[in-house]
């Protein structure tokens, strides 16, 4: 069976992060290791706002050593990384077991919270990680902070930023358009250093979709992992996405998350089989 690691955060409210990857990969058919590199809360008395506590790099690395014990992985998955020391470490794996096919989700900020990491964690992403990515997955933003162009308003843009971000090292690159763009449409921007390729979809009008960008890396990597070429990978991983976002479950008075499992329709998992006769 595929392997896959992801280094992440984890979201207690399971839409992100870990859960996210974990859930994602499950769907997928492959298994899942996790280590996880910081824990974000949430405070329902304040406005929803987001804290995020790093986890040391020593508790990182030791995570790291119980996952490699049994050999490399497949693919890894990184997303919220904590803080530059973090960074360092996973990289530092990567690279001792020769780990080529890693998908990078340069998680900077997140929707319903502020800049979350460390201007040095973006430096970090880039010196450390981006070298190492088969794919980097940035929304609008983390593309406009991670190239230097700033705010990114149409496809044009898109592509400025994807051709920089290719020269940092990694050797396809896929910006998510999403919500922020002006367009009726959802569209991602495909680059593999030769060609550009906008990849539409449907842009559905839910608030409904936290998770939704942890959800597609992970699928993109677990993708990989199946033996997917990088690009039917970000195809399938939209579709995949989309069915979570127009299934996405309000989850409390705050936030709604997609539905990991919408694509194989997996709460008519398991029912029992008297339910199943009805
Ligand atoms: O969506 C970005 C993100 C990534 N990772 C974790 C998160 C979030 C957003 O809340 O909690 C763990």
């Amino acid at each position: 069976m595929e392997k896959v690691l992801t280094i992440a955060g984890s979201d207690s409210t399971g839409g992100a992060g870990i859960q996210a990857d974990l859930k994602t990969f499950e769907e997928y058919g492959v298994f899942g290791f996790s280590s996880l590199t910081s824990i974000v809360t949430m405070d329902p008395d304040n406005g929803w706002s987001h804290d995020v506590t790093s986890i040391s790099e020593e508790l990182l690395e030791k995570q790291l050593i119980s996952v490699f014990a049994g050999g490399p992985v497949d693919v890894v998955k990184t997303g919220m990384m904590g803080n530059e020391k973090n960074i360092a470490v996973a990289s530092k794996f990567i690279d001792r077991y020769q780990i080529k096919n890693v998908v990078i989700d340069p998680v900077i900020a997140c929707k319903g919270t502020a800049q979350i990491l460390q201007p040095k964690s973006v430096e970090g992403i880039k010196k450390y990680l981006l070298p190492q990515a088969l794919i980097t997955t940035p929304n609008l933003e983390e593309a406009g902070i991670l190239s230097g162009l700033g705010d990114l308003e149409n496809l044009d843009d898109m592509k400025k930023a994807a051709a920089i971000i290719y020269q940092m090292g990694a050797k396809n690159v896929i910006v998510k358009g999403g919500h922020r763009l002006a367009s009726d449409k959802a569209i991602d921007l495909f680059y593999d250093g030769k060609d550009y390729q906008a990849l539409e979809g449907k842009l559905f009008s839910t608030d409904f979709n936290h998770g939704a960008g942890c959800t597609f890396a992970a699928a993109i990597a677990a993708g990989i992992a199946k033996g997917y070429s990088v690009l039917e990978a970000c195809k399938t991983a939209k579709a995949f996405v989309a069915v979570g976002i127009e299934n996405g479950v309000s989850i409390n008075p705050y936030v709604g998350h997609i539905w990991h499992g919408a694509y194989n329709q997996a709460e008519k998992r398991m029912v029992p089989e008297n339910e199943n006769n009805d």
